[in-house]
């Protein structure tokens, strides 16, 4: 090929590649809502209630009694806007919100017709929460060798016949009964309790929900050397003290020992 030719042909592709990230769909509908809005088909408002011919989608006059026809406009006092606010989290906010005048959304797209003067700051806040979350990453202790530190944003459930209680590490501890009613924080993340000679035998979670004319539930979780990282039990050996019993290999003073897989070395 010639120089010129290639030009045109990568010219090209970087036209269509653009295309394909950049997937087309009303204003203010999410990547995840998309198919529901098919510009070849009349438009269905998503709880099923009215079939509109589909130039009824976003022409600033509410069809749909969920507000699903008017995504990108205020017509609807209960429609949704989607912002994709890419390097960032994309983010519903109200439809009244657009085109208010003010930015709402971090990538500006719910101001396109007020002439409100808009910053893009996706990427400023993106880096902002990714500095955030390292310094408190940095703040937490992950023992002597940071052996512990896989066990963070992890979770870990035992089922109980009347509760699931799950032990978040470096988080929380929460309890939730199976059938019916709401999770009960039972603890978060305080320090490592164990005693002098093994302080990182033991974790403190405390300040959870408060007991009817009582203390603040905390938990005491204990750790133990195992293959796998699980919680085994728990208890209430006192009134809103939790006990729960906690293995993982971080706690071993020998490394585990792997078997090596069975496989073929190619
Ligand atoms: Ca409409
Ligand atoms: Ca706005």
């Amino acid at each position: 090929m010639e120089m010129q030719q290639v030009v045109v042909v990568l010219g090209l592709l970087a036209v269509l590649s653009c295309r394909a990230v950049e997937v087309k769909r009303p204003r203010g509908v999410s990547l995840s809502n998309r198919s529901f809005y098919d510009e070849t088909k009349p438009f269905t408002c998503l709880d099923g209630s009215k079939t509109i011919p589909f130039d009824r989608v976003n022409d600033d006059y509410c069809d749909c009694a969920d507000g699903t026809d008017e995504p990108g406009t205020a017509a609807c006092s209960n429609g949704r806007f989607h912002c994709t606010n890419a390097g960032y989290k994309p983010q519903y906010i109200p439809a009244s919100l657009v085109n208010d005048g003010i930015c709402d959304c971090c990538d500006t797209t719910d101001e396109y017709n007020s002439g409100a003067r808009c910053e893009n700051t996706c990427r400023e806040m993106g880096r902002k929460e990714r500095e955030d979350l390292e310094k408190k990453e940095i703040s937490l202790d992950f023992g002597p060798h940071g052996e512990f530190s896989y066990l963070y944003g992890q979770c870990y459930e035992l089922s109980t016949s009347e509760y699931v209680y799950r032990l978040c590490p470096f988080n929380r501890v929460t309890q939730k009964p199976k059938v019916g009613g709401s999770e009960t924080n039972l603890g978060t993340w305080g320090f490592w309790s164990g005693p002098e000679s093994d302080k990182f035998g033991a974790m403190k979670y405390e300040q959870g929900t408060s007991c009817w004319q009582g203390p603040n539930r905390s938990t005491q979780v204990k750790l133990y050397c195992g293959k796998e990282t699980v919680v085994t039990s728990t208890s209430e050996p006192s009134r809103c003290e939790y006990l729960m019993e906690f293995f993982t290999p971080a706690a071993c003073q020998q490394p585990v020992e792997i078997p090596p897989e069975d496989h073929d070395e190619l």
